[in-house]
């Protein structure tokens, strides 16, 4: 035994009681297994003792296998110490009952199914998630799983991750017992009441299992599925291939197989960057100069200024976290087709089965539409969403600073302006901040929190814990053009219209990213967006273009033709009622003449050079960024272009990706760009000094964490 590992017995003696106790979720860390394992041994030594009950300390039952432990392995890793574990606990001469409250992840489930019968909590939840880090489970999940529910649950669970409620797992024979009220009584009560019966042991069950010829069905759909809704993710892939071999093979056999897999994905590179991302999306909450014990501003009513695409989709953000909200508008029409939109929105919800009718009834009632701002007192924060201008920005932050309490914190949605500037048109610029939400905002993790010059700490930490209220994921960046995601996407959407005028077709461009593993190519999210967004915003900003500097010109051309994309049904492509994409020959065809007249030379260009052309675009500006101190982490630019711009998770985000390329690398391909393309192309200055230093951004950011 240890300190992670404790044993005791319950008030009547017979019972014993095994807690880990690892915080903060029980993980299962270096001598948590031997932990455990020497507490099975001192029950089955102590003739008082009829069964165990093994039980998680503090919030939950078992998260996993250590997750921190995965950098450090070499071959065999946790499974070295798991796979004895839980053959020994099966073969306890006393029944072991796993008490399961909060989650049992990963090696939890693990654990637990090796234990002869389990109980949960009815909040509890259960699942497999290793393929959301790149892995497949390894401590024989994939063999037990489908001898406890069936090998098309397995399947599913070990290929898509997600977890099962404690009730389902008890339909499936999972759980045997759900425990109202107190798990560890309930779970000495069942310990006592299977005492002295034959224990079951998972692996030797078969009864489920099946063979091979039957469940062929079952794996070529979920392969095909994998490989439509997981796409370029290898784990899925394998984790079916592991469960496949339990219907082939014996559990000692299969064991085996799912080594060879689970190591195979464990050293691979989409492991090691899905690994980066999950501890990403965590650090990013991790602010240097703003404490975890900054007091927050409680967040109970809040207000949306502006009925639009993004002030309803707000407004459903805070209605759906059971945050009431008044979403005002300037007159009746505007608002009434804003209400109609989002009315529209949650009956698609309900027709998709994501939530009930009576969800999306509650719902409704706690948006309530305005057009005033008379209980604009009462709130705690106000969300601006207008249109996108400093004049009327300005106007609307006057307004609210009349009218709103003081400790009021007033946001704004602005995805390009100057938040100092629009602070400073209120007598509270500490109070000004701005949460920039992705479009569609109830759909979109991303959450970019615009620190001002005179952000208060409390309205930032505010911000940064209420974005995980609402199931975002909020990332603190600085007070630049574009912030962060916007800024690195300009020379990204500029290198892809480049491309075109240099000779590559439309689909060819976003074809290659699109293979690269981005959700949408650079071209088709244009049209998706709107093209004429960006064209009003260059206009806007022409008089800051450097002369001789050459700019991109197709897609002004594309709007000055009325082409704004899928809105107009053209854009770079061309659309059909149900917005279905097509080569349009026209714009094949002006682009070629209009580059002839440009005088730009026309040349084959491979997918390679789209990918790296596109990809360093946004490395190089995310390196400046990082380095003009507008992110705080290189990793935080990662989870910003993972959970708001479609970038592949399993890629790590565009900095991790440029490490896992080598910076070396990264940085000569930018020089051979630079050369025939000049200043615009020009290396950033943190880039080339990382690579000189044959260093990462990943060493950038323990330098930084290091230094605060
Ligand atoms: C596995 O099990 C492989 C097996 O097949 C065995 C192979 C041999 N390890 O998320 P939170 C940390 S693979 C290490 O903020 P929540 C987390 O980083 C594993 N650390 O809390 C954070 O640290 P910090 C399969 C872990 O309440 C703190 O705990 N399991 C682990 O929102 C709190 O986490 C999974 O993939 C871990 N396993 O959510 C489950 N888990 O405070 C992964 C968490 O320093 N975990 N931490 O930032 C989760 O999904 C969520 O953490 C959980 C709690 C739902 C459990």
């Amino acid at each position: 035994m240890n300190n992670l590992v404790k044993i005791s017995k319950d008030k009547d003696n017979d019972v014993a009681i095994i807690t880990i106790d690892n915080p903060p979720v029980n993980a299962l860390s270096p001598g948590v297994p031997e932990g455990i394992s020497a507490a099975i041994d001192e029950m089955n030594g102590d003739p008082s003792v009829k069964a165990a009950v093994v039980i998680g300390a503090g919030r939950t039952f078992v998260a996993g296998a250590d997750i921190k432990e995965f950098g450090k392995m070499t071959a065999g890793g946790p499974r070295r110490s798991l796979l004895p574990l839980l053959l020994h606990i099966e073969d306890s001469g006393k029944p072991v009952v796993m008490a399961i409250h909060g989650n049992a992840f990963g090696g939890g489930l693990e654990l637990a199914m090796a234990g002869h019968y389990r109980v949960a909590s009815p909040t509890a939840q259960v699942g497999q998630p290793e393929v959301k880090l790149g892995i497949i489970p390894g401590a024989g999940g994939t063999q037990r799983l489908p001898r406890l529910v069936g090998v098309a649950k397995a399947v599913e669970m070990c290929a898509e991750g997600k977890p099962v409620s404690a009730s389902d797992a008890a339909t499936l024979g999972l759980i045997d017992r759900l425990i109202d009220g107190d798990l560890l009584a309930g779970a000495v009560s069942f310990a006592r009441e299977i005492a002295g019966k034959p224990a079951p042991k998972t692996r030797e069950l078969t009864e489920k299992l099946g063979t091979t010829a039957e469940s062929a069905a079952v794996f070529a759909a979920a392969r095909d599925s994998a490989r439509k809704k997981q796409r370029g993710l290898k784990a899925p892939l394998a984790a079916i291939d592991a469960v496949e071999a339990a219907t082939r093979l014996s559990f000692e056999e299969g064991c085996q197989a799912e080594a060879r897999l689970f190591t195979e994905c464990l050293f691979s590179d989409q492991s090691k960057a899905l690994i980066h991302v999950f501890f990403g999306e965590r650090e990013v909450a991790k602010i240097p100069d703003v404490p975890k014990e900054t007091p927050v501003i409680p967040v109970n009513r809040v207000a949306v200024v502006g009925s639009g695409t993004m002030g309803g989709g707000i407004a459903m953000v805070f209605a759906n976290a059971g945050i009431p909200v008044l979403l005002k508008d300037v007159d009746e029409l505007a608002l009434n087709v804003g209400m109609d939109k989002i009315r529209k929105n949650y009956a698609n919800s309900v027709q998709r089965g994501r939530f009930t009718q009576a969800f999306v009834d509650e719902r409704l009632q706690m948006i309530k539409p305005v057009l005033n701002y008379d209980a604009f007192s009462e709130v705690d924060m106000v969300v601006e969403a207008v249109f996108e201008g400093m004049a009327l920005k300005k106007t609307v932050f006057a307004d609210l600073d009349r009218v709103c309490r003081r400790g009021a914190i007033l946001a704004s949605n602005t995805s390009t302006l100057n938040i100092d500037e629009i602070a400073e048109a209120t007598s509270r610029p500490e109070a000004v901040i701005g949460t920039h939400f992705f479009s569609p905002a109830n759909v979109m993790r991303l959450l970019e929190i615009v620190r001002g010059k005179k952000s208060r700490k409390e309205v930032i930490a505010t911000c940064m814990q209420l974005s995980k209220k609402l199931g975002k994921i909020g990332v603190l960046v600085g007070n630049c053009r574009g912030f962060v995601g916007n800024r690195m996407f300009g020379p990204y959407r500029r290198e892809a219209q480049f491309l075109v005028e240099e000779g590559a077709e439309v689909e060819a461009v976003d074809k290659a990213l699109v293979e690269f593993g981005n959700a949408m190519g650079p071209l088709a999210t244009g049209d998706l967006a709107g093209l004429d967004v960006g064209w009003r915003i260059r206009k806007e900003y022409r008089h800051l273009e450097k002369p001789g500097i050459r700019q991109p010109f197709a897609e002004d051309r594309l709007c000055e033709m009325g082409r704004y994309g899928q809105k107009t049904v053209r854009g770079w492509y061309r659309y059909d009622e149900n917005r279905r994409a097509s080569v349009d020959p026209e714009v094949t065809a002006l682009v070629r003449k209009w580059s002839a007249d440009a005088g730009i030379p026309q040349r084959q260009i491979s997918p390679s050079e789209i990918v790296d052309r596109c990809i360093y675009a946004l490395v190089n500006e995310g390196a400046r960024i990082l380095d003009e101190g507008y992110a705080l982490r290189a990793v935080d630019i990662d989870i910003i272009y993972i959970n708001g711009y479609g970038f592949p998770a399993y890629r790590g985000g565009p900095m991790w990706h440029a490490d896992t390329v080598g910076l070396q690398k990264v940085y000569q391909r930018i020089c051979e760009f630079h050369r025939p393309h000049g200043e615009i192309w020009e290396p950033a200055p943190l880039l080339q000094r990382l690579a000189e230093a044959g260093k990462t951004f990943a060493d950038f950011d323990k330098e930084q964490v290091a230094a605060a």
